[in-house]
């Protein structure tokens, strides 16, 4: 059984991620949080913005899912060292200790400024709407260099919203639910032939603004579709500012902070 490391793993995302794959693979569950440890798990608490820690914690294992960081758009100094110091840290802790691969879960956010008439492939140029948005193009553009530099394998998924039920008319195009998330991110781990990817984090979505082909070249095949929920969401939906509702990014294109889930 491959052992993996999940970084901010008491995040949603995470907590989602280790229900799902709970015996499939031997987690060791890390974050700055304290951790509510699922079934066999071991944890490790850990700051990515310390080099020390992130050495620690990447020893020995097979595969790194990286979801530590700030996960929303807020001041610079957060997403400084969370996303950007941190990031770094996990690639090259993660080199430096022969871990081979990496999955990275960017986000719709590094693509943002696409309008939402725009279907958009793994190969557009990136086009971020936040700081937050900046710094995922700056771990997909690390990643990039890893695998062509030090041969590493790392699979980019631009996630974008895990949760049980799709929340507003904007997630209807882009749901991921959590047993999609689950399985893409074992194909991310257990895929023979990664060398650098980018995928979308999305489940079969009838309105989804991404042209999902690369996922679907690597085996994915999804098996929710946010339509089944359109209905009820765009009931209670109610007009967003226009710049928000004309890109695909939505409230992150004109927000300066949006509140931090982890804090
Ligand atoms: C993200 O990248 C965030 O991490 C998450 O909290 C959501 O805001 C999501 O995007 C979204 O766009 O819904």
């Amino acid at each position: 059984m491959k052992t993996i490391l999940i970084t901010g793993a008491a995040g949603d995302v995470g907590t989602h991620l280790r229900r799902e794959l709970a015996g499939k693979y031997r987690i060791r569950a890390s974050d700055l949080r304290p951790v509510r440890k699922v079934a066999q798990e071991a944890v490790a608490r850990a700051d990515i913005s310390k080099m020390t820690d992130a050495l620690r914690i990447t020893k020995g294992v097979d595969a790194v899912v990286h979801l530590g960081g700030y996960s929303v758009e807020g001041p610079w100094e957060g997403i400084l060292s969370a996303n950007i110091v941190g990031c770094y840290n996990v690639f090259e802790a993660a080199r430096r200790n022969g871990v081979k691969r990496i999955l990275f879960p960017t986000s719709n956010h590094a693509v943002g400024f696409y309008r939402r008439e725009h279907t958009i492939d793994h190969r557009v140029y990136p086009k971020p709407d936040s700081r937050y948005g900046v710094s995922k193009v700056f771990g997909e553009a690390l990643g990039s260099l890893y695998a062509d530099k030090y041969g590493m394998q790392v699979f980019c998924m631009r996630i974008g919203n895990v949760n049980p039920k799709p929340i507003d008319k904007r997630r209807l195009s882009l749901w991921f639910s959590p047993r999609d998330l689950a399985q893409l991110v074992s194909i991310g781990i257990d895929h023979p032939d990664i060398r650098f990817e980018i995928v979308y984090g999305i489940s079969a979505n009838k309105r989804a603004w991404y042209d999902n082909s690369n996922a679907y070249r690597l085996g994915y095949r999804p098996q929710d579709d946010s339509e089944v929920y359109a209905a009820e969401v765009l009931a209670r939906e109610k007009a967003g500012d226009p710049v928000a509702e004309r890109f695909q990014g939505g409230v992150f294109c004109v927000a300066e902070e949006i509140p931090n889930p982890a804090l």
